[in-house]
């Protein structure tokens, strides 16, 4: 029995569901509302004490870390693989999964907190916000303190822009080498992993920063062709779909 403690709009969850769909696994959602945090609800928080979504548990026993569950899943339920089978392959993936973890996935947060998220804190005073907001959040303390109630600065927001198109570019590269997945002929996790990210930034209107890289929108309309990812992004899995999205004005 699979279970998935998920958002429908989270990116990290979207990996995971893309990942049990390509294999054609059926599990249970157990949904938690990060508006009203779930996340940080002490019996969540037994399950993930990081306090953040999603979590899996596979007949009893917990996995946390998107990335680390979908290596799970791939273990568990090999077919169809979405690992090279060669060692060297395997390194070269797992190379990009690192890399989308620390640059596009830390840099999708800020647009989206900055136009999406920041009415959340309508109404907080500067106190509330670290006493609700920040202080309770076990990984996220220091980046909610940083955002602060009116959100990121501007040059947060140029460098995030700007490792975004660094990501883009990279892709470019390697699918116009080879193609038609980042990782050659075999459609790997790397491209699950990367596939909800570059969908929030097509949702908050900046597929402008791939636009004139014609194998990245060539792989992004690839990648939501496929049955698994209209499984994963149901109706409502998009920010725009459910909230009035600012328009990006950073503070100074
Ligand atoms: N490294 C973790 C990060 C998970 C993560 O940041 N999840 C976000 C949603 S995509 C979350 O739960 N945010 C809630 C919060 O920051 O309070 C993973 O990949 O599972």
């Amino acid at each position: 029995m699979l279970e998935l403690y998920n958002t429908p709009h989270s990116t990290c969850s979207q990996k995971v569901r893309i990942c049990m769909a390509e294999k054609g696994l059926e599990w249970t959602d157990h949904l938690l509302d990060l508006g009203k945090k779930d996340q940080l609800d002490p019996d969540y928080l037994k399950l993930n004490p990081n306090g953040v979504v999603p979590t899996l548990v596979h007949d009893g026993v917990v996995i946390i870390d998107s990335s680390a569950i979908c290596e799970y899943i791939d273990e568990v339920f090999p077919d169809p693989p979405l690992v090279p089978a060669h060692p060297a392959e395997r390194a070269r993936m797992r190379a990009w999964m690192r890399y989308m973890e620390e640059v596009p996935t830390a840099a999708v947060r800020v647009p989206s907190f900055n136009m999406a998220f920041l009415p959340r804190f309508d109404g907080l005073d500067d106190d509330q916000f670290q006493q609700s907001e920040s202080g309770p959040r076990p990984l996220r303390k220091h980046f909610f303190e940083k955002m602060g109630r009116e959100g990121f600065a501007n040059d947060e927001v140029s460098a995030s822009l700007e490792q975004l198109r660094q990501t883009c570019e990279r892709m470019q590269e390697a699918l116009g080498a080879e193609g038609p997945w980042l990782m050659g002929e075999r459609y790997t996790l790397a491209d699950i992993i990367i596939a909800p990210l570059i969908d929030r930034m097509a949702d908050l209107g900046y597929a402008e920063l791939w636009s004139d890289l014609p194998a990245v929108v060539d792989w992004y309309d690839r990648m939501q062709a496929r049955p698994a990812f209209k499984k994963a992004f149901y109706q409502k899995t998009r920010v725009s779909e459910f909230l009035e999205l600012t328009p990006l004005q950073a503070t100074s």
